[in-house]
């Protein structure tokens, strides 16, 4: 396949993406990923992944840096919510790509972790990564997609009886949404029974522990060196009382 460059006379210029150096492409990639070229960014992916990059550094120099792009220009009004959906379609193509590539490092199973972004929010490309790296860390990962009331995790809870309830939101407006959830675990009695990790961009630790949440996780590396952590904690916790 080959992109499409356009030329200051307008016309376009075929770019075969594979001629390209590591860095050139990573840079195309970035504009493709502004671009909302879905179909460019899984070619890309799957050239740097041929030319022996390792999935988390495709993940992190060409989608995650692509997107942080696309969120500067979305801040200061020069992309549009349509836009910024390709964008995040084609963002979504190279993760699937490299889901099952993250999730395969025959890690142990460790422990299980339900996921979801908060209700009123409708994010999902950061939990969705959460989820991924927790699944190559060896952990069982439920997603409870977004948009979730505070009934849909207690359900999951109740269900799955996970070791860490996670929770994104990345607009100011959702992210108090999680202390409904955490005050609601802790009128049924069931707050301290399980590990609670909360993250999305606009968090910090100051806003983690002002919510009650175990923890404030940074990014998707944070969230699995966390979990891993408290999962620990627990084991020595049950080996010390039995
Ligand atoms: Co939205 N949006 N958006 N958006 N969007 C932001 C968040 C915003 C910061 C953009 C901006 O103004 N610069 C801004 C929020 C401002 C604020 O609240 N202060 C914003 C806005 C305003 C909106 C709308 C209100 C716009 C509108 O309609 N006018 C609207 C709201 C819709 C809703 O949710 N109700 C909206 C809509 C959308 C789209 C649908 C177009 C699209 C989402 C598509 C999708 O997710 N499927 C979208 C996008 C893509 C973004 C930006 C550009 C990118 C978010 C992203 O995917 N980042 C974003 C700008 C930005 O964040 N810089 C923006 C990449 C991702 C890998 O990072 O999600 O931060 P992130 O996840 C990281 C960490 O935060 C952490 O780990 C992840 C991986 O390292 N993490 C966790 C996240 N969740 C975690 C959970 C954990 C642990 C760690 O649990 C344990």
């Amino acid at each position: 396949m080959s992109d499409d460059v356009e030329l200051e006379d307008g016309a376009e210029e075929d770019i075969d993406l594979s001629s390209l150096s590591d860095e050139e492409l990573v840079q195309q990639m970035h504009d493709d990923l502004y671009d909302g070229l879905k179909a460019e960014i899984e070619e890309g992916t799957h050239i740097l992944l041929a030319r022996g990059w390792t999935p988390d550094k495709v993940l992190a120099e060409a989608l995650v840096e692509g997107m942080r792009i696309v969120g500067i220009d979305f801040r200061d009004g020069i992309l549009f919510v349509p836009e910024v959906l390709m964008a995040a379609n084609a963002m979504k193509g190279g993760m699937f790509i490299l889901r099952p590539l993250l999730a395969e490092t025959g890690a142990a199973r460790i422990g299980m972790m339900i996921i979801g972004t908060v209700k009123g929010d409708i994010h999902d490309i950061g939990k969705n990564l959460v989820g991924m790296m927790m699944e190559g860390a060896g952990f069982e990962v439920i997603d409870l997609g977004i948009n979730n009331p505070v009934e849909s995790y207690m359900e999951a809870i109740e269900q799955h009886q996970p070791d860490i309830v996670g929770m994104s939101a990345l607009l100011t407006t959702t992210m108090p949404y999680m202390k409904v959830v955490i005050d609601e675990m802790v009128e049924r009695g069931i707050r301290d029974d399980y590990t609670v990790l909360v993250g999305g961009a606009p968090l910090n630790e100051a806003f983690g522990d002002a919510i009650g949440a175990d923890a404030y996780c940074r990014d998707a590396a944070v969230a699995v060196e966390t979990a891993k952590e408290f999962m620990a904690r627990r084991h020595n916790q049950l080996a010390a009382t039995a």
